[in-house]
């Protein structure tokens, strides 16, 4: 999965994006969008790994995307810079929370423009239709058209109403036919405030709150600055602070679980692992991300739940025994921290 780091120009998007991947924004590359991954911390997979020893331990990834952000003045340009985004699977809206103004204008406003873009691109594809239906072409074909032109015009109407796509309810065969616009009001979104070092612990303000459910915050400068002390004066800081610990990985798991993602474990001596998938994948499609040939010869799954397994000591013939270790079938669906094996016939 990949995520784009949206909003205004100066939000703190790449202060955010150096942050969470640690790779550094260079100038040069941010028109086309600049990506870094960044790892999925999991106490859970930690203390797996140590009990385990592997040879190996692996975190679910995340991609993150760094991009220019829109311009508030030159209007003009923002349809191009929101395209570097189509290849993105979810949008996390960077909102400039330490500077004095209204986040929840901030963000109506960015939802405006995706909107306008997302509009853009079907009232260019409505018009090609309209072209196309002229002329004379085979009767099957007509038909596809005449559906897909039936199937913007709800859309167009959704859209210049003001509501995203999301709320029509599109039935997956429909999705498919403006699959490869990639609209930009139909990726999950979620929304990431930067804080200033005075206002960092004030819970975000209702207006922001009634406008969305998916809201993470951190002051991502101060927490940078303190990365850059040594250890002593970065524990008398954050002491003064009224800080425990830092919120980095509290941060990244927000965005990973708020786009809809959560893992999957495999553990063993030579490898512990944790797999990314997307909430509500049943257990043949988590086989897929392992390997194709997982899912192709897909037998059974072993699955344990995570809380289980603890309380069994991390001892799968202790979870046989209590009769927690279950066989699953393909269409099981899996749950956050289930460790499963693959039994599959390759
Ligand atoms: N006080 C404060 N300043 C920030 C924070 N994040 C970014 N900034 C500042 O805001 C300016 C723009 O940040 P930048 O990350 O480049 O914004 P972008 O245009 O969205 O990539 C820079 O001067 C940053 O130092 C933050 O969390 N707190
Ligand atoms: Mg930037």
């Amino acid at each position: 999965m990949k995520v784009g780091l949206v909003g205004y120009s100066g939000s703190g998007k790449s202060t955010l994006f150096r942050w969470l991947t640690g790779v550094e924004p260079d100038p040069s590359k941010i028109q086309q969008g600049q990506t870094g991954m960044s790892h999925v911390p999991d106490e859970r997979l930690a203390k797996m790994a140590a009990k385990f020893k592997p040879k190996k331990t692996k975190y679910a990834e995340i991609a993150v995307l760094d991009t220019p952000g829109l311009l508030l003045t030159e209007r003009e340009d923002n349809s191009r810079r929101l395209a570097i985004l189509r290849e993105a699977n979810g949008l996390v809206v960077v909102l400039d929370g330490f500077s004095a103004g209204n986040l929840a204008e901030q963000l109506a406003k960015f939802r405006e423009e995706i909107l306008f873009a997302d509009l853009e691109i079907v009232m260019n594809r409505v018009e090609r239709l309209h072209g196309q239906l002229k002329r004379n072409r085979p009767t099957k074909e007509k038909e596809l058209d005449e559906i897909e032109l039936a199937l913007l015009k709800r859309i167009t109407t959704c859209l210049e109403a003001g509501q995203t796509t999301t709320t029509l309810g599109l039935r997956p065969d429909e999705e498919k036919v403006i699959r490869s616009f990639q609209l930009l009001t139909l990726k999950p979104e979620m929304v990431f405030v930067s804080r200033g070092d005075g206002n960092f612990t004030e819970p975000p303000p209702a207006d922001l709150l009634a406008l969305s459910n998916h809201i993470v915050t951190a002051p991502v400068k101060l927490e940078r600055e303190l990365s850059e002390l040594d250890e002593e004066s970065r524990t008398a800081f954050m002491a003064d602070l009224g800080l425990t610990a830092s919120l980095h990985d509290d941060v990244i798991r927000g965005i990973f679980y708020g786009m809809g993602r959560c893992v999957f474990f495999t553990v063993g001596e030579d490898e512990c692992r944790s797999w990314a998938i997307d909430k509500g994948m049943t257990a043949v499609e988590g086989a897929g991300v392992i390997h194709t040939d997982l899912s192709k010869g897909f037998i059974r799954a072993e699955v344990m739940s995570y809380a289980d397994f603890l309380k069994a000591g991390y001892e799968e013939k202790n979870c046989k025994a209590s009769g927690t270790l279950r066989l699953e079938s393909k269409d099981y669906v899996v749950h956050d921290g289930d460790i499963m094996h693959i039994r599959a016939s390759v």
